[in-house]
């Protein structure tokens, strides 16, 4: 049997756009995710997360399920576009009143609440007033980020400023497969960078809370030992992974990646005293693992999230792959949190977000299969002494898979569209028994 120790938080998690549907409801108005949605051909199947799961009115049953689970923790995100519908200025008290709830409900069945502030749903009028390449959106996140610490500070007492700003800002800023959809490679950098700085101001404003980051990260390899490949690896490990570890725990841009950049851009956007506040001290650094990486030099040139390395090729590694397409790899994960734990120790780590596509329904045995190979994973990486204090599995509820729409199901507990009845699936049963036993 493999155990954890009993303080090891088991959680599970969701995001506000993928699960609460009530877009226009209690002063709520659009984000960048409800014009990208309108827009045709940006959505698979003109999917959007208008109703999504119905969380905003059906989360008391969801609580009941979480508990039922055994669930320590509950991550979910704060919609921005409910609490300053404007996304500057006054706060809505509805808005804010819709997660006062919730985190009563999930105190009352002594769950953890683990907010995250900014899980993609940016307010459509800042996007217009140019979006996160434009320094003033990190001003305004810090002071969103204020109001949502002031009125939920006395219940909350960890929290995440951004989930994965790789995902804001290479696949809203330079593929545009994301909201906001734009294919501008230099903005994307520039987004990257007042994502990371908006975080800074964020951890300023909110005195005295502990507050942490979620990265989407992978563990990157080479396809060869040949010169190419090894610089390919290089690059994209630059652009996935140090472009944001870098900055916020050793207070500086990798050199290397800098330079790879120079012929996009420049990096005289960041500011003095730029990379100290983004270096402000966090208290933990969250993790979100799905698939490893595998890259080769390539010839040809195509449009990429990595920018400045559109020539790498993504190789096949030949495993098993989920239904979206991802590659499955247990390892992938130990090598990342051994490699985290060895070049940026002293901050303890939870994996914020792991979890799998599958098309089956109730009967989820790939899921299981999938989540118990890595919370081996982190059982291992515990065992050689990485400070990983807690899980979360993606996710609570099947919900909206952004681009993919609802096609792609990632939850623990079936979601039902046209009745939203929530039938809790094989892998739920099984984490509800890893969860009672503290182990597997
Ligand atoms: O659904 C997403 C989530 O919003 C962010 N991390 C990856 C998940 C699966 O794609």
């Amino acid at each position: 049997m493999t155990t954890f120790e009993p303080g090891f938080l088991w959680g599970a998690a969701t995001s506000s756009y993928q699960i609460e549907g009530a877009v226009a409801e209690d002063g709520r108005l659009p984000s960048i995710w409800d014009t990208f949605c309108a827009t045709p051909g940006k959505v698979d199947n003109g999917d959007s997360g208008a109703v999504a799961a119905d969380h905003y009115h059906r989360y008391p049953e969801d609580v009941a399920i979480m508990r039922e689970l055994g669930l320590g923790a509950y991550r979910f995100s704060v919609a921005w576009p409910r609490v300053q519908p404007l996304g500057s200025g006054a706060a809505d008290q509805r808005g804010l009143d819709f997660y006062r709830r919730l985190v009563d409900t999930l105190l009352d069945n002594d769950i953890q609440p683990w907010p995250t502030l900014y899980h993609w749903d940016l307010p459509q009028p800042l996007e217009d007033a140019g979006g996160w390449p434009e320094r003033d959106t990190a001003l305004r996140f810090a002071e969103y980020a204020q109001i949502v610490h002031e009125a939920l500070g006395d219940r909350v007492a960890h929290w995440t400023t951004l989930n994965e700003p790789w995902c804001s800002a290479f696949l809203g800023y330079a593929t545009g497969r994301h909201a906001p959809g734009r294919q501008e490679p230099a903005a994307s950098i520039r987004a990257a960078h007042h994502l990371l700085l908006g975080h800074g101001l964020a951890v300023q404003a909110m005195p005295d809370a502990r507050v942490g980051i979620t990265l989407n990260l992978s563990h990157v390899t080479a396809g060869s030992n040949a010169d190419g490949d090894v610089d390919a690896a290089r690059r994209i490990d630059g652009m996935q992974n140090r472009i944001f570890l870098d900055p916020l725990l050793l207070a500086e841009y990798p050199a290397d990646v800098v330079r790879d950049l120079e012929p996009v851009t420049g990096f005289g956007f960041v500011q003095e005293d730029d990379l100290k506040t983004i270096a402000a001290p966090i208290d933990f650094l969250g993790v979100n693992y799905y698939s490893p990486m595998l890259v080769g030099h390539g010839t040809e040139t195509r449009p990429s999230a990595y920018v400045g390395s559109e020539h790498v090729r993504h190789l096949d590694g030949g495993r098993a792959r989920t239904s979206i397409g991802w590659e499955i790899d247990p390892r992938g994960l130990l090598d990342l949190l051994l490699r985290l734990d060895r070049e940026y120790p002293d901050v303890p780590l939870y994996v914020t977000e792991n979890g799998a596509a599958f098309d089956d329904e109730v009967h989820d045995a790939g899921r299981v299969a999938y989540l118990d190979g890595h919370v081996r994973a982190c059982a291992d990486a515990v065992s050689r002494g990485v400070a990983l204090k807690g899980y979360f599995a993606w996710s609570l509820l099947d919900n909206f898979e952004w681009s993919f729409g609802y096609a792609q199901r990632f939850g623990l507990v079936h979601v039902d569209y046209d009745t939203q009845r929530r039938t809790p699936k094989d892998s739920a049963r099984w984490y509800a028994g890893v969860i009672r036993r503290g182990g597997l």
